[in-house]
């Protein structure tokens, strides 16, 4: 298909889902469990076996698609380079379950509070947007980002760096929430699950804890907004968990119940998947399986270029060199770039601070010789953590935040 009618056939895509926007007076609509199209083309990623293809899904512009059951895509790394705010219609999309919600009605959805409560709660959306509302920007980040770098191999979906978005969250807190409801003295976990659910009945529902104080920390919380809009259906419509600073895991979507209990919750997607090395590199010698594992939590340090890909043929001569980096919730201090395959640092210009949480946009005019050349950007954060030099590794492909690098040839 040549590249004017794809554009002429998103552009259509686009109208089909406002006009049912408008109709519907909210946003709810029809996710649908495949594509709107499966575009023809196809885009190979950096990592092995990288061919993916171009998909169209509602509410997003074309993306890389990783599995169709449900949905789960892949933010083209071009689109860090657009701003420091990822936009909603290129905000990455992650699922475990088919079961996916295929319409929300936002008139009489409801969130549950329930548990170790003195007075339970049916919240409907207009409930939570009488309550004051909080903003915070955050990145949200699959654990398995970047997983298809890992060597050796590891099962799970073979991401590239696109599994990473940073948005304006605007909601309720969910300490307002828990302090609405009572909760009671002993309580010990608070657990998230959203609408939706397995197909086949032995998978088991994905359900998600924090510890109470965790919860309660006046940060985590339910957002009904992305960037001064409602969520996409596929990022959570309508309303989603924020918990800043930490894996996407935690981020339940569709959020509808929340409920606090006395015991630490032994479900199967906190206490079997979603763990790392119970250690402080989160990291076992490549190959090995771990002693002892904790459930994942915070974000490592990263930094990434985002005006030039590997590979890129660029002028010889000046170069406004530009990235992104974040941490787990300290703030970056600092950004250095080397154009000669680490052997020597330049400290990079940080650009606006939008919060410890968001990402922090950096640029660095060098100066490329004609010829090859690595370059590598590596950040530190107020925490005094430094990305390493080597890749950690791990059995599930968590957490990678080795210092990246960049081949380009100047000419
Ligand atoms: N209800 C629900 N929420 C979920 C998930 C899920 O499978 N179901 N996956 C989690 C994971 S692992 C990630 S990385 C984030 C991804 O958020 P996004 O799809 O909005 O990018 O959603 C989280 N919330
Ligand atoms: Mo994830």
């Amino acid at each position: 298909m040549p590249a004017d009618s794809i554009e002429k056939g998103q552009r259509e895509e686009h109208d089909v889902i406002n006009r049912r926007t408008l109709i519907k007076g909210s946003s709810a609509f029809v996710a649908g469990l495949g594509p709107l199209s499966a575009l023809a083309d196809t885009v190979t990623l950096p990592i092995g076996n990288g061919e993916r293809p171009l998909v169209k899904y509602p509410q997003k512009r074309t993306m890389i698609g990783l599995t169709q059951r449900p949905p789960q895509l892949e933010t083209p790394f071009s689109v860090f380079n657009e701003g420091v705010i990822t936009p909603n219609d290129a905000f990455f999309v992650r699922y475990h379950l088919a079961g996916i919600p295929l319409e929300i009605d936002p008139d009489t959805f409801t969130l549950a509070v329930k548990g170790k409560v003195d007075k339970p709660l049916q919240l409907k959306l207009a409930d939570l947007k009488r309550m004051p509302a909080v903003e915070i920007v955050a990145v949200n980040q699959c654990s398995g980002n970047s997983r298809g770098f890992f060597e050796p191999r590891v099962a799970g979906g073979q991401l590239a760096n696109g599994a990473m978005g940073n948005a304006r969250w605007r909601g309720v807190s969910l300490k307002a929430v828990l302090d609405l409801a009572g909760v009671q003295a002993g309580a010990k976990q608070v657990t998230f699950n959203g609408l939706d659910g397995p197909v086949l009945d032995k998978t088991p529902d994905f359900i998600k804890a924090l510890d109470i104080g965790h919860a309660r920390d006046g940060e985590v919380m339910l957002a009904y907004q992305m960037n001064g809009a409602d969520l996409p259906f596929l990022n959570g419509y309508p309303l989603r968990l924020v918990v800043p600073g930490y894996y996407g895991t935690y981020w339940v979507k569709h959020l509808n119940e929340i409920t606090v209990i006395d015991t630490v919750f032994d479900g199967f997607w906190m206490k079997t998947a979603y763990r790392i090395p119970d250690n402080d590199c989160a990291c076992v010698e490549p190959g090995t399986a771990p002693k002892a594992t904790v459930p994942i939590g915070r974000f490592t340090v990263r930094s990434f270029i985002t005006s030039v890909a590997d590979g890129a043929k660029v002028k010889a001569g000046e170069e406004l060199l530009k990235g992104i980096a974040f941490d787990g919730g300290t703030g970056i201090k600092e950004v250095d770039v080397s154009t000669d395959d680490g052997k020597t640092w330049k400290p990079a210009k940080l650009g606006q601070d939008l919060g410890k949480y968001s990402f922090r946009e950096w640029q660095l005019p060098v100066t490329l010789s004609a010829g090859p050349h690595v370059l590598k950007v590596r950040a530190t954060s107020n925490g005094g953590k430094v990305q390493p030099e080597k890749a950690t590794w791990n059995p599930a492909g968590y957490m990678r935040n080795v210092i990246e690098a960049v081949h380009v040839t100047a000419a």
